[in-house]
């Protein structure tokens, strides 16, 4: 371990641990490895910790799995002393828990702010990172941790003629620190996806009118927010860290009811129809985990996605709206799902319309507003909430090489590889916290974060004790890797929809489904067994003497068995994609 000063500034003081971002990721990160008695620096673009928190303070943005799960859990005291106010926190309070962990933990006398990281060069003679940011600040670091976020980069959506507007335009992901206040304007939002979903109501409220641009509705569930439900603050409260383990022991790193047996399609209508509405008026994800079929199989998909249409026409009174709104090109969940307040019954309101933007697109910005193909819309100020280049956009935004000055884009020019989703081969002691290739997006981030943030501080512990510089994964543990990832969606009805998961929301990124679906419980096990067995798919290094080799990947559990009339279908998929051999 190195003597490093907590806080060199703008120097190049070998530090153990650089940590790139100060949202729960990099928060957490950092904390353990102080603990531990490594040195270890942040280095954060915004001005404050919080991350997405930090970021997306657009009207009514709010965590869409519950507060009780959506926390930490690494430090008992801190759990029992934050009571959540509602079952899903608002963005404001969210922020207020980033800065009351920083403050609980002193985090912030270990992090810089507006210091976005430009480049980070691997450098072989010294086995350190060279870091350096925005500003010309350069850092020295054993170890480079990118907790960059895998929803923190917008893409680069632009309209012809958009700078000739005259209002302003707002990004839901870069919103005005100060608010804005829409009372009497005329607004447009394009894009309706979470972050539309979530605004669209509230602005709704405030607005003169909002005329809300389309272009693929998406599926919402209702949150049902309020107070925390009884049962699951008893449940908490009687012992919260089997609370906790319960629900990191899960699919999606929260407790869901995921129904891993019963079969929509084997089930009475009535039956199926039933379970539906108990999950529909739980709320949330809920109804995600009803039936063991819906995400391999068509036709049981089909049930689900008749009911949610169904709902939508319970909910919105014009049933040409209604029919507008109702997603008609993906299977239900192979897009993530939404979760609202209000969001169909927004459409009632006569201050709100709905542009169809397949029927009619949009061909550019005028002064005054928006021009479509078949009409001029007047407007006092746009949000844009189009989405993010997820996954690799930050990480591919950082001039990052490794060994050989080989580029991380280069290494990623067909999609993003990596082993574990932990590290990538070619860049040495180079983690990602909640990269591509692990559960991330698919799961509760927070758990997710944990489970990395543990695993990287256990293996960094290991390299220290034994004296050890570097350590890289494997291509060959790599490639196995992806290999599992691609078997492990493969089978499921998720790559077929044109989703940020596979890219396609990016001109010109690879199509690839990026996060791993094995779920958060089986990839914790197989981490856990590639420590046990001494680092399993990596090469470890003393300077350039390799002093641990292991270039296989065998740590897959079993995994979860899949009801035998889904089999063909599993069967058939993974086949066409060359990840079975074709029966003889
Ligand atoms: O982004 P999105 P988001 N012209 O990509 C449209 C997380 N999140 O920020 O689908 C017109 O989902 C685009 O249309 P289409 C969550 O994981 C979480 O809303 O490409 N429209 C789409 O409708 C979520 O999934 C929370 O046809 C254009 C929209 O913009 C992820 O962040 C809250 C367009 C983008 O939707 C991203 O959500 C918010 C164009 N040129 C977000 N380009 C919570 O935890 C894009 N669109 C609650």
């Amino acid at each position: 371990m190195t003597n490093a000063p907590a806080r060199p500034s703008s120097d190049t003081q070998p530090i153990d641990a650089v940590i790139v971002g100060a949202g729960f990721a990099g928060m957490y990160m950092l904390h353990k490895l102080r603990g531990l008695g490594f040195s270890a620096t942040v280095l954060e673009a915004g001005s404050g910790v919080g991350g997405t928190w930090y970021w997306n303070r657009y009207p009514g943005a709010r965590v869409d799995i519950q507060s009780l799960e959506y926390c930490f859990g690494f430090d008992e005291d801190l759990e029992a002393e934050w009571r959540w106010s509602e079952r899903y926190a608002p963005q404001p309070e969210l922020l207020r828990y980033a800065n009351h962990v920083a403050e609980r933990f002193d985090l912030k006398r270990d992090i810089h702010f507006h210091s976005r990281v430009t480049a980070a060069h691997w450098d072989e003679a010294s086995q350190f990172w060279q870091i350096e940011t925005e500003g010309g600040a350069r850092y020295r670091g054993r170890h480079l941790i990118l907790a960059t976020g895998c929803l923190s980069i917008p893409t680069d959506v632009t309209f012809p003629g958009m700078e000739t507007f005259k209002g302003p335009v707002y990004r839901t992901s870069r919103w005005p620190h100060e608010g804005v206040d829409f009372s009497g304007m005329r607004v447009a939002i394009i894009g309706t996806g979470s972050s539309a979903i979530q605004s669209i109501p509230v602005i709704a409220e405030q607005a003169a009118h909002l005329t809300v641009f389309q272009r693929t509705p998406n599926y919402s569930m209702p949150a049902h927010n309020g107070p925390i439900p009884q049962a699951d603050l008893e449940a908490w409260a009687k012992d919260p860290r089997a609370y906790r383990a319960a629900s990191k022991d899960t699919i999606g790193g929260f407790q869901n009811e995921a129904n891993t047996t019963t079969l929509a399609t084997e089930t009475a209508p009535e039956e199926v129809r039933a379970e539906l509405e108990r999950r529909w008026a739980w709320g949330g994800f809920r109804i995600l985990g009803a039936f063991a079929d819906t995400g391999i199989d068509p036709a049981a998909n089909r049930i689900i996605q008749e009911f949610v249409a169904e709902k939508i026409r319970e909910q919105v009174a014009d049933p040409a709206v209604a029919d507008l709104l109702t997603p008609k090109d993906h299977p239900f969940g192979t897009k993530r799902p939404c979760v609202d307040t209000g969001y169909y019954a927004t459409f009632n309101r006569p201050n709100v319309s709905l542009v169809d933007l397949r029927a009619d697109p949009i061909v550019g910005f005028t002064p005054a507003g928006i021009s479509t193909q078949a009409n001029d819309y007047a407007f006092d100020a746009v949000v844009l909430a189009t989405g993010f280049d997820a996954m690799t956009g930050a990480i591919d935004r950082i001039d990052l090489r490794g060994v050989g000055g080989r580029r991380i884009k280069d290494h990623w020019a067909e999609g993003p590889r990596t082993y574990l989703g932990l590290m990538v081969a070619g860049f040495p002691n180079l983690f990602t916290i909640t990269g591509p290739g692990s559960p991330s997006v698919l799961t509760n981030m927070i758990n997710s974060i944990e489970q990395h943030v543990e695993w990287i501080a256990d293996c960094l512990v290991s390299l220290n004790q034994r004296q050890q510089t570097s350590i890289e994964a494997s291509e060959e543990a790599e490639a196995a890797w992806c290999r599992h990832v691609a078997e492990a969606v493969t089978p499921t009805l998720m790559p077929q929809a044109n989703s940020w998961y596979m890219g396609a929301n990016v001109p010109g990124k690879p199509r690839m489904f990026m996060p791993y679906a094995g779920g958060l419980n089986t990839y914790t096990e197989i981490c856990r067994q590639v420590a046990a067995k001494d680092y399993e798919g990596f090469v470890i290094r003393k300077g350039d003497r390799v002093l641990s080799e292991s270039r296989v990947f065998t740590s897959h559990p079993p995994m979860p068995e899949i009801p035998e009339k889904l089999m063909p279908i599993v069967v058939e998929r993974l086949t066409a994609a060359g990840l079975m051999p074709a029966a003889q």
